[in-house]
């Protein structure tokens, strides 16, 4: 053990974000770890460097050029090498001069990732993280919180003792269940993508930034002003979403620049989870050509009609005026009941659900493994998935 011990080599990672901040946090690992960081430590107050501090005990003292507070970590029986953490200004010049001194010292340089993965914590999970820290939606957070905690590790261990139990019916049916929640898991650290379509002057830019609350595209009476995809991201209701505004769809246009705006627009409809389409009162619904699986259909600038007409739209059109607000919490409403499942927004929230597209393809590839009657590669798939270092 102690000769395993002497071989490893000893680390260092920022466990606080690579950016400026009031505080940085660093984690020194290894069998080197207390010794290097008491040969650097400089302790003001007092004569004791950190060897001497008890576990826990924080010490105040200069790490190179700049004040910290350092500190030494050990688990509670004592079975890992004592760790030290290092607390200084947030300053990156301050944290890459520490960083600098103990890469002089022979300490690796690690990322966030190898230092969880020296703790134990398992690739899913570290995956989970991952997805967790790219959110800022709250219940895309929660959902993604629940599989960082254990959610889907659970239930895939249940899928493979199932198979190995050969029960292959109720393997089947928890692998379907888990597969329908992965066209939604899997945007919910990237957000849905929601693209607007309709003709030039529909509306479309003057919406998306009635949705963000703010002017984040340009709007004019012009028709054709849009030509860029431009992607603004949201958060409705606790989910995320990322709106493409984009160029007015027409079938002549003369400026090569508008054209161009028009093909990306067309490319991008078919990438989007959902399309709205948009038309005004005076424009015939249907013009627009849509290729999507999923979309819906707006009638802009509900204020420009009469009270009369806006409640008589035929079914399925919402009527929406973005420069009013009106009918803009029912399509945000409509937009959430199209992408996410409604039992999913209420109890999804603590399932286990398939947030990343490498966990789809396993557990596709052991349903057909499951199929083709060789539960033993379906099994192994699966297992190779939870015990992946
Ligand atoms: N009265 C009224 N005017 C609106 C509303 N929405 C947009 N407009 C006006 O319609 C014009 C076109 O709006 P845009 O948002 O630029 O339209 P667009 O669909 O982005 O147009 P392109 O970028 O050219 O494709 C602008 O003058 C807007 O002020 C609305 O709800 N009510
Ligand atoms: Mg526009």
């Amino acid at each position: 053990m102690t000769a395993l011990i002497q071989h490893q080599s000893t680390h260092v990672t920022q466990i606080t974000a690579e950016a400026p901040g009031a505080i940085a946090v660093l984690r020194l690992w290894g069998p080197d770890a207390v010794t290097v960081a008491n040969r650097l430590f400089r302790p003001k107050l007092g004569t004791r460097g950190l060897i001497q501090s008890q576990p826990g005990e924080l010490r105040l003292g200069w790490f190179g050029m700049d004040e910290v507070v350092a500190l030494i970590v050990t688990d509670s029986n004592l079975s890992t090498p004592p760790e030290v953490e290092i607390q200084g200004h947030g300053s990156p010049l301050l944290v890459q001069s520490i960083l600098n001194l103990l890469q002089e010292e022979g300490i690796h340089l690690a990322d966030h990732g190898q230092y969880l993965k020296h703790q134990g914590v398992g690739w899913l999970e570290r995956l989970a993280l991952d997805h967790f820290q790219r959110t800022n939606a709250p219940k895309a957070a929660q959902v993604i919180w629940n599989q960082v905690d254990g959610s889907l590790r659970n239930a895939l261990v249940e899928i493979r003792d199932l198979i190995q139990a050969h029960d292959t019916h109720a393997a089947i049916s928890r692998i379907d269940s888990l597969l329908l929640t992965a066209p939604w898991g899997t945007r919910l650290s990237r957000g849905f993508k929601v693209a607007l379509a309709g003709a030039p002057n529909a509306g479309k830019s003057t919406l998306v930034n009635a949705l963000a609350g703010y002017d984040r595209v340009l709007v004019s009476p012009v028709p054709g002003t849009t030509r860029d995809l431009v992607d603004v991201a949201l958060t409705i209701d606790g989910w995320p979403f990322v709106v493409t505004d984009m160029a007015g769809l027409r079938d002549l246009a003369a400026d090569p620049l508008e054209a161009a705006g028009i093909a990306l627009a067309r490319g991008q409809q078919s990438r989007a989870d959902l399309v709205i389409r948009l038309f005004e009162p005076d424009a015939a619904d249907g013009e627009i050509e849509i290729h999507a699986s999923r979309h819906l259909t707006v009638m802009t600038k509900l204020d420009l009609i009469s009270p009369q007409e806006a409640s008589n739209l035929p079914s399925g059109i919402l009527g929406i005026s973005a420069k009013t607000g009106m009918g803009l919490d029912e399509l945000m409403a409509r937009m959430i009941i199209a992408l996410i499942p409604e039992h999913q927004s209420i109890h999804g929230l603590v399932k286990p659900v398939v947030f990343d597209t490498e966990i789809e393809a396993c557990l596709n590839q052991a349903r057909q493994w499951i199929n083709q009657e060789s539960a033993v590669a379906a099994s192994w798939r699966i297992d190779e998935l939870l015990s992946k270092p």
